[in-house]
């Protein structure tokens, strides 16, 4: 059984809905059980900026499944909800990120663990230091928590609250 953290996003539609369906679809797979989630926050477009604002979240969950199966499970409910083509890094109707499993680093064609740049970027820092603070990134050796407070200074991209 892996502990993986999942980054959940949206920024088309009912965007806080969608996050709850695609946890819904996973609780749904038989060996992804959800052990918790975080709110949700309202962030906004790190990257392109020119896109609507995002709902993020962050979930923990167990699995038996194997990360590039847990990756293509996770791309088929992204396919499932509707997700559509824009560009790259653009809009999207759901974006699940496979962020840790367990304390593996890996990195292949199309699946790097763990997920790049996630130390960089407060929209998945804060929803996970929410629902496990002492989580330990394997690469840098530092925990959820310790990795936001470094951010604080400099992030000043998001903001944050937690959705209705
Ligand atoms: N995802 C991106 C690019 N930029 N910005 C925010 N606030 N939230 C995201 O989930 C996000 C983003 C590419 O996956
Ligand atoms: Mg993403
Ligand atoms: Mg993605």
């Amino acid at each position: 059984m892996a502990s993986v953290a999942l980054g959940l996003g949206s920024n088309i539609g009912d965007r806080v809905a969608r996050c709850r369906q695609a946890l819904r679809e996973l609780s749904g797979v038989e060996a992804i059980r959800i052990v918790r989630h975080s709110s949700w926050y309202e962030t906004r477009p790190v990257g392109h900026t020119g896109q609507p604002d995002f709902v993020n979240g962050a979930a923990l969950l167990e699995t038996m499944l194997a990360p590039l199966r847990l990756l293509e499970t996770l791309k088929d409910v992204e396919t499932r909800m509707g997700r559509s083509v824009t560009w790259d890094k653009g809009p999207r109707e759901i974006d699940l990120d496979l962020l840790l499993y367990d304390d593996l680093v890996l990195g292949q064609p199309g699946l790097d663990i763990p997920h790049p740049a996630m130390a960089q970027r407060a929209f998945v820092l804060v929803p996970l230091a929410e629902i496990h603070p002492d989580l330990v990134h394997p690469e840098h050796g530092r925990t959820v928590s310790d990795l936001l407070d470094d951010l604080r200074p400099v992030d000043h991209l998001v903001r944050y609250h937690a959705a209705p």
